[in-house]
């Protein structure tokens, strides 16, 4: 059982697992606790040294058509390509082992995980597969779902896809002793994370032992990059008239130029003096310099600023909170660190920024503890965690009336989430519903449908009537819908006397309330019964979920108090259910893609065991050369040395030549033709050593 917990970014990884001695962010194997989302062949390469075979910044490709209009956009400024997978979703051409592939965004963020998965392996010194993983509030169903297949293509059991803002919710909460008592008013704190590609705010409110999530208000398209991307700008225009370069015009050179201004934006957070930007050999031989001021910066970046603000606005709106309500406002992401951008932030709540996270390593230290929370080998305090649906959902359906479509809200915006839901409907065949997302402007995607759900072998009653069939939606603990069961509500005449059997669901560890659709009266043909709904629905709250027995209580409100109903029994049928989510991998896709991950984690271990072979007769050329003429010199006669010496020279020359890429048995072979004649040199010295110690031994045991 592994706790784990991975901050997938846009720019950069964070791994932190749970140990004995708390939550520790993890380094990978180049020591670094922060791995950059570079890929090739699943690992990590230096960005500028193979560009086209570089892949960066696939974050935001889940779940999407190739054809739609954002991956269209961004084409052209990619340093990769991008491919249509059959399925009609967006892949990326890579070349591997010497061949150019096309990897579905799927398998490239199962890469990237497996090399993350290595780094907590490594960390714990055993095998990882339960975790979770972080992914943005603003993240639709059919991205969430991406994910999760990218986890279980890189053989990863994810327990929840965790709200990267409610994981620094969970992470601020958890320590914190001084929390308001259940029954008190709770503590309001606000969530800002700003990174490269995304900006989120949370609104949560804290009780002892528990967090909600009262609403969340992004803008996915604004970060660290739109600030990169505003320098790139200045300086491209800059160089084009001071050296007459067009730097749009060289991938190469526009890839080092970004580098650059990146580091330049980092440093003027801290220096509002005037600072370089020097790059020697940028293009054609020129080197260029230019430099700029944190007030210059500014300014050229007030478009890009004056979208801070916007989220806020919307976050308060929707809480429905004044700015005294709130307690604190922490920020994370490494882009909250811009000057600017703290400032307008805090003016908007005229109040001090708290910083008491690290601002890097928040996410992935919220999601290991959610893991831990989530983990039954591992005790954590108590902690409740309620988040919230980002995004209204409905449901509509052909009416069995034939009164044409109908359709209803099953959860509106930030409804607690997990959550399932009951809706009851009046049926004598099977029926389609459809879930959608009934706010598309607010979506940062194009397609605001979420799926296809076919609820099937509906009959009617043996009267003839329609059956009562009883459908359960839940959003899971991901933040993905579904259609999770359906049932057939079979009424049968019982001897007078009999209770009526109630067979219920099952209590799911998630909230769970039920709601009436009556689509069809039994008598009537006519009705749009929407309305009644509320009063069924039974009023939202925390207690739901440790009280089951609510969900038996659907119309016991309702039944007008006649003293003797005759007894009916009924009996229910569980009825399959075909699920046709948006842009779902298909089951043999993902069967394939697990294969073919489990192929090149083995590609890639043979090729570390080849290298490894290369290096150790590497090593063996230069430590037996210099000891041929150090410590070994008097075991060994001239000519051997000699011979010895001119095999050593050889190898070194043959490794930088033919022998700089072959297979691991050459290398082997090699450094057993080499052995063969250092052996016995090394015997010798051995010998020597050993011999006063040996008489040493034997001098002591008399
Ligand atoms: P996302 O959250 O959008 O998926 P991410 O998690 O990879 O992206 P972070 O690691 O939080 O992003 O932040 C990276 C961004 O923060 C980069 O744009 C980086 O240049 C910027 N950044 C980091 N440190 C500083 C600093 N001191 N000043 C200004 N910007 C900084
Ligand atoms: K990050
Ligand atoms: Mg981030």
């Amino acid at each position: 059982m592994s706790v784990v917990g991975f901050d997938v970014g846009f720019l950069n990884c964070y791994v932190a697992v749970a140990r004995a001695g708390g939550i520790e962010t993890v380094a990978n194997e180049y020591s670094d606790r922060c791995t950059p989302v570079l890929e090739d062949n699943g690992g990590l390469i230096v960005v500028v040294t193979n560009c086209k075979n570089t892949v960066q910044g696939f974050k935001r490709f889940h779940g999407r058509a190739f054809s739609d209009p954002y991956i269209q956009s961004l084409k052209s400024s990619l340093v990769y390509d991008l491919a249509q997978m059959p399925s009609g979703t967006t892949g990326i051409k890579v070349m591997y082992m010497e061949e150019e592939k096309v990897f579905s965004i799927e398998q490239v963020t199962a890469m990237l995980l497996t090399k993350m998965k290595e780094t907590a392996e490594h960390a714990l010194k055993k095998p990882v597969a339960d975790c979770v993983v972080s992914v943005p509030c603003y993240y639709t169903d059919a991205e969430r779902r991406s994910v999760v297949d990218a986890a279980q293509i890189a053989g990863l059991n994810c327990l929840r896809l965790m709200n990267e803002t409610t994981a620094v919710a969970l992470a601020y909460g958890i320590y914190k002793q001084d929390l308001p008592a259940p029954e008190e008013k709770p503590r309001i704190v606000v969530f800002v994370d700003i990174g490269h590609s995304g900006y989120q705010t949370s609104v949560c409110a804290f009780n002892k032992g528990k967090l909600k999530i009262l609403a969340t208000a992004c803008d996915p398209e604004l970060g660290g990059k739109d600030f990169d991307e505003m320098l790139v700008r200045h300086f491209c225009e800059e160089f084009g008239k001071k050296y007459k370069l067009d730097v749009k015009t060289k991938p190469r050179a526009l890839v080092r130029l970004y580098q650059e201004c990146e580091k330049l934006k980092k440093l003027m957070s801290a220096n509002s003096s005037d600072l370089p930007l020097n790059i020697e050999c940028f293009m054609n031989d020129i080197d260029v310099s230019g430099k700029l001021n944190r007030g210059q910066f500014e300014e050229m970046c007030a478009d890009v600023l004056a979208r801070v603000e916007a989220p806020l606005h919307n976050l308060m709106e929707q809480a429905k909170l004044k700015k005294e309500d709130i307690y604190a406002v922490e920020i994370v992401g490494g882009a909250s660190r811009i000057p600017s951008v703290k400032e307008r932030i805090s003016k908007f709540f005229g109040k001090e920024l708290s910083t008491t996270l690290n601002a890097d390593e928040a996410v992935a230290r919220g999601c290991a503890l959610q893991c831990a929370i989530l983990s039954p080998a591992f005790k954590v305090r108590e902690f409740s965690i309620t988040d919230a649906v980002a995004y209204p959902i409905s449901l509509k359906w052909n009416s069995a009336a034939e009164e044409g479509l109908s359709d209803c809200e099953v959860f509106p915006k930030n409804h607690a989430a997990p959550f399932s839901k009951v809706l009851t409907f009046y049926r004598r065949e099977p029926f389609s519903l459809e879930a959608y997302y009934n706010t598309p402007k607010e979506l940062p995607y194009p397609d605001p449908t979420i799926g296809q759900f076919v609820i099937q072998k509906v009959v009617p009653q043996a009267s003839g009537e329609s059956s009562k069939v009883k459908v359960k939606v839940r959003v899971n603990i991901h933040g993905i819908f579904s259609v999770s069961s359906a049932s057939l509500v079979e009424v049968q005449k019982t001897e007078e006397g009999e209770e009526p059997m109630d067979t219920e669901q099952q209590a799911t560890p998630e909230k769970e309330e039920e709601k009436e659709v009556i689509d069809e009266t039994k008598a009537q043909g006519d009705g749009q019964k929407e309305t009644e709904e509320e009063k069924t629905t039974p009023p939202e709250n925390e207690e739901m979920e440790t009280s089951p027995e609510d969900s038996k209580t659907e119309k016991k409100s309702d039944q007008p108090p006649q003293a003797k109903k005759p007894k009916v029994k009924t009996k229910v049928l569980e009825l399959p259910i075909e699920n046709s989510p948006q842009w779902e991998l298909a089951i043999d896709m993902l069967n394939l893609f697990v294969e073919n991950e489990g192929k090149m984690i083995m590609q890639d271990k043979l090729e570390k065991e080849r290298n490894d072979a290369k290096n150790y007769v590497e090593e063996y050329v230069y430590d037996m050369r210099d000891k041929l003429h150090g410590r070994l010199e008097k075991f060994v006669s001239e000519a051997d040395r000699d011979i010895l010496s001119l095999q050593l020279e050889d190898t070194e020359n043959w490794l930088y030549e033919d022998g700089e890429d072959q297979p691991k048995q050459q290398y082997i072979d090699k450094l057993a033709v080499l052995k063969k004649l250092g052996q016995p040199i090394q015997e010798r010295y051995m010998e020597s050593e050993e011999r006063p110690r040996a008489f040493d031994d034997m001098g002591k045991q008399i």
